[in-house]
């Protein structure tokens, strides 16, 4: 234990995170939120003891063999790790820790949200209302599909899979899910969840496929071409985890085919840039990676950061440690 670290912080955070991590540790904040390339980011981890990143920061195999032997703790801001090397971490005896929890709600609703706004085209007349070229009500104009009644399939019940399921239940769908454990079978009445062993079967049944999976190597394009032809032609693909998990020039490829009905994308396979033939598509509904981003849940992050290092600085267990085994 190190009662003050040295913590180096990557990104700009909210001020009452900032503030008490400058009261509790030795801090070095980034108040502009510039952002850090290879090398500032490698100076930065071999003069600190902790480094704070975020889903911005490609910490690798070959980043970390330059942080020197300073570096002991990466605490995540974020849930996700993909974009840290957790066993070459490990290698070197770093330990990484994540936030989960505190975005599980945030990143639901916005599911939720994609979903409707999808199957209710609000995009569609969202953009008639901008453009000022509404002509009156219609009987006819901008038919969506009742959301009550349909089939939702969830592809990864964790946390964010199971509080959108009690969302869907709550709109009337009919909940499917696949995931590596069953839940308890009363975790699975409460709701009515109907498992799926085999991903295909439900994928060939269901109206609404919501990835709920982290990015490891065994979930890279587990949507992939040959899966996304298994769905409906009717169907809607939503996605607010992570982009590497849908081959996505397949999708795109079979959304501008009409072989898929439409989808709601926050995340995507190449970082923060969308395929550019996913753009200007009537039936696709792009965010730029909102699923978590509440000012609540910002702060909420930042306390489950500053909790994990001051149990590494206090000699103890971190609560949010990665076991590298486990991914
Ligand atoms: C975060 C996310 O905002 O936590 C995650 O896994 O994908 C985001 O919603 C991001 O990771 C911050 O680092």
């Amino acid at each position: 234990g190190n009662s003050r670290p040295h913590v180096a912080v990557t990104r700009r955070l909210p001020d009452p995170v900032q503030s008490r991590m400058a009261a509790q540790f030795d801090a070095e904040l980034n108040p502009q939120d510039r952002r850090l390339d290879r090398g500032d980011l490698v100076a930065l981890m071999q003069r600190s003891d902790v480094l704070v990143p975020a889903l911005s920061d490609r910490i690798d195999a070959d980043l970390l063999a330059e942080a020197g032997p300073r570096l002991k703790l990466i605490a995540n801001y974020g849930a996700g790790v993909d974009h840290i090397n957790v066993a070459a971490a490990a290698e070197r005896g770093i330990h990484v820790t994540n936030t989960p929890g505190v975005l599980t709600e945030d990143t639901a609703d916005m599911t939720m949200a994609l979903i409707i706004a999808v199957t209710r085209r609000l995009t569609e007349g969202l953009a008639v209302m901008q453009a000022g070229q509404w002509d009156g009500w219609s009987p006819n104009a901008f038919l969506g599909g009742r959301i009550g009644g349909r089939k939702l399939g969830i592809l990864g019940m964790g946390r964010i899979g199971q509080a959108v399921a009690r969302r869907a239940a709550a709109f009337g769908m009919e909940v499917h899910y696949h995931n590596r454990t069953r839940l308890p079978a009363d975790c699975e009445a409460k709701l009515g969840l109907t498992w799926w062993d085999s991903l295909d079967q439900m994928l060939a049944r269901t109206d609404v496929i919501s990835v709920h999976v982290a990015h490891t190597p065994a979930t890279f394009h587990l949507l992939s071409a040959r899966r996304l032809k298994l769905l409906k032609p009717s169907a809607v693909v939503i996605n607010t985890s992570r982009g590497e998990v849908i081959d996505e020039n397949a999708l795109t490829r079979m959304l501008r085919a009409g072989e898929i009905a439409g989808a709601g994308l926050d995340v995507y396979e190449h970082g923060h840039e969308a395929n550019p033939r996913l753009r200007n598509l009537s039936n696709v509904v792009l965010l730029p990676h909102m699923g978590s981003a509440t000012v609540e849940g910002r702060i909420e992050m930042g306390e489950k950061v500053i909790r994990n290092i001051a149990a590494y600085a206090a000699g103890e267990t971190p609560p949010d440690l990665i076991q590298p085994w486990t991914i």
